[in-house]
């Protein structure tokens, strides 16, 4: 599957814009006619979340169904072509009714999915249903669980808790379209190029198509010609691409009628005596752990924000980020490869423990996980359908493959090996895989720091524990650092995460939890004890912005470990990552 877009045997029409919607009850849901408009539609922007646009406590925590619904008008020219209705993303599950026909369905709530059109659409009106579902348990990525509670005087109320520190947004998320393409035609392509100026392409197109490819510079003139569906070559004066100087190049495919253009770069990142190399060179690895979010429309599709999300982590000196927890849009990476952002590409498997959530509603006692949880087959399809999508963004340096799971339990190596060893096998760059863990898996504990390229570790101290004591949490920091290195001296180490809670405004002339303050102050600290340790490889702060939560006695109207607030304005935390990592190499 490649991305969608206008070329000039290619068509694409938007279908984004106010559907009609409805949250469904079981009973409703079981009695839908997906051929027939809903009546009592709510106006509803597609994409967006659903959650925020409406009032009421049952509205946004509805658990289950809900209908989109549009008409499409095709012309008979579209059909004539192969005509394909292609989903950036449907969170968590969707069913597809074209005119009343189920096209198909699709699990996951951050990748992309289609269906051909031809055979079921009509020139002139037809009718598009999408049925969402919003449910987590413990065979979705990412995990949650159904409980139902009693109470007197009240019929069992039952509720979907996430195993996790974010809101679970839910709805057609990303945008929607319909693009056509001849019936012959480029089903995918790969393309890498490397820092010795070499690049090597493979195209998988009808095998009777002719295949002619072209690159072109960042100026547009083409640098190179050749032919074939698979092939490499040297371009002798291609510049790298880098954060500082992120030089894009574009293949252009012609495969029979079909044109394609698609943006790479030369680059290579690898790890050798405990450094990630970009280019050859040591790269330092500053940024955060980010979510898309925002407010109004929550998870929802939003390139403002993406701007200036990009804007401000040049502001504060950062060269990095992680897609905590789940594949971002496909707009976001691109303007990712367009700025010299370095991204770690993560999974949607977060939640994988069923002893221990973020907010610590679970216990923090190992329970038999990998017993439990039925994801392995899903983890592998998302993992697959991550890589397939992102393979070619020279801004991809890494791949995540889960969050914080129980990775200091039984059967932890067992579940996450041939994951590993799947990304690696289908990565045609080879990009370091990893793990991101959590404190309860402690250097003795951890049973899957020797899977993992580089070692990307979670650590609250001086929040979670210590709180307050700023001093012992460095040292307790100090000692884990060095025994994960005593144990993996080869292995690349860095803060996936670490940061504390501030409410903006809230100050102390003695830094207190929840001060701007303190959190600046722990963040100094952390960064104090990376400067001291030769092996330390990088520091993503937790979070980039304030971000919206399930509510719970640990969150104040959401997650306030951001260094931003949740409308982009600096806390007094964000001066103090800007005076270092403006300086930090
Ligand atoms: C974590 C999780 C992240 C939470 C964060 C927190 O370890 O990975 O999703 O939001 O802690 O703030 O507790």
């Amino acid at each position: 599957m490649i991305y969608p877009k206008m070329t000039e045997s290619r068509m694409r029409l938007s279908l984004d814009g106010i559907w009609d919607f409805s949250l469904l009850s079981d009973e409703e849901s079981q009695n839908l006619q997906a051929g027939k408009h809903i009546e009592n539609a709510l106006s509803m922007p597609v994409p967006s979340a659903y959650n925020d646009l409406y009032e009421t406590r049952a509205f946004r925590d509805h658990m289950g169904d809900m209908v989109y619904q549009r008409t499409v008008h095709l012309t008979k020219q579209m059909l004539q072509e192969r005509t394909m209705l292609y989903f950036e993303s449907v969170t968590h599950r969707a069913a597809v009714y074209w005119n009343g026909t189920l096209l198909g369905t699709h699990k996951g709530g951050f990748l992309p999915f289609e269906f051909e059109l031809n055979g079921t659409a009509v020139p002139g009106e037809n009718l598009l249903t999408v049925v969402v579902n919003n449910v987590l348990d413990e065979t979705t990525l990412p995990c949650g669980r159904i409980e139902t509670r009693e109470y007197p005087n009240l019929p069992p109320r039952t509720v979907n808790l996430p195993n996790f520190d974010y809101f679970n947004y839910s709805g057609i998320l990303r945008p929607v379209c319909i693009y056509t393409t001849p019936k012959k035609h480029i089903r995918d392509i790969t393309v890498s190029g490397h820092a010795d100026k070499s690049f090597a392409w493979d195209i998988a197109c009808d095998e009777t198509s002719d295949v002619c490819i072209a690159v072109r510079d960042g100026e547009g003139n083409t640098v190179f010609k050749g032919t074939g569906r698979t092939g490499t070559a040297v371009l002798n004066g291609a510049k790298l691409w880098s954060p500082e100087h992120p030089h894009l190049y574009t293949l252009e495919v012609h495969a029979g009628d079909d044109v394609y253009s698609q943006t790479f770069g030369f680059r290579d990142i690898e790890i050798r005596g405990c450094r990630i190399l970009l280019n050859g060179e040591p790269v330092y690895l500053k940024g955060f752990g980010k979510h898309e979010d925002a407010p109004v429309s929550g998870r929802g599709y939003n390139p403002a924000y993406y701007v200036k999300d990009i804007a401000l982590m040049k502001w504060i000196g950062a060269n990095s980020l992680r897609t905590s927890h789940y594949p971002y849009s496909e707009t976001f990476l691109d303007l990712c490869d367009r700025e010299g952002i370095l991204v770690i590409d993560e999974a949607p498997a977060v939640g994988l423990h069923t002893g221990f959530t973020a907010v610590g509603l679970l216990g923090g006692t190992p329970n038999g996980t990998w017993k439990k949880l039925k994801t392995a087959e899903h983890h592998s399809e998302v993992l697959r359908d991550m890589v397939s999508r992102d393979k070619n963004h020279p801004c991809v340096i890494a791949w995540s493959v889960a969050n914080e799971p129980a990775s200091e339990e039984e059967g932890a190596r067992e579940y996450f090996e041939p994951l590993m060893n799947q990304v690696r096998r289908q990565d045609p760059q080879h990009r370091p895989v990893t793990i991101v863990t959590y404190e309860g898996s402690s250097p003795k504990a951890c049973k899957v720091a020797e899977l993992c390229d580089f070692l990307v570790l979670n650590r609250y101290r001086g929040w979670y524990d210590t709180e307050g004591d700023l001093e012992a949490a460095g040292e307790l920091l100090r000692t884990e650092l060095e025994a994960f290195h005593r144990r993996c001296p080869d292995a690349p180490i860095m803060l996936g995460e670490y940061g504390a809670d501030a409410i903006a405004g809230m100050h102390n002339t003695t830094p207190s939890l929840f001060s701007e303050e303190y959190q600046a102050q722990m963040l100094e600290k952390y960064g104090e004890i990376m400067d001291s340790l030769p092996f330390a490889a990088g520091e993503h702060a937790w979070n980039f912005a304030d971000f919206a939560t399930a509510e719970n006695i640990k969150r104040v109207q959401g997650n306030k470990k951001g260094v931003f607030t949740r409308d982009r304005q600096p806390k007094l935390a964000a001066y103090v990552l800007r005076r270092r990592w403006k300086e930090k190499k």
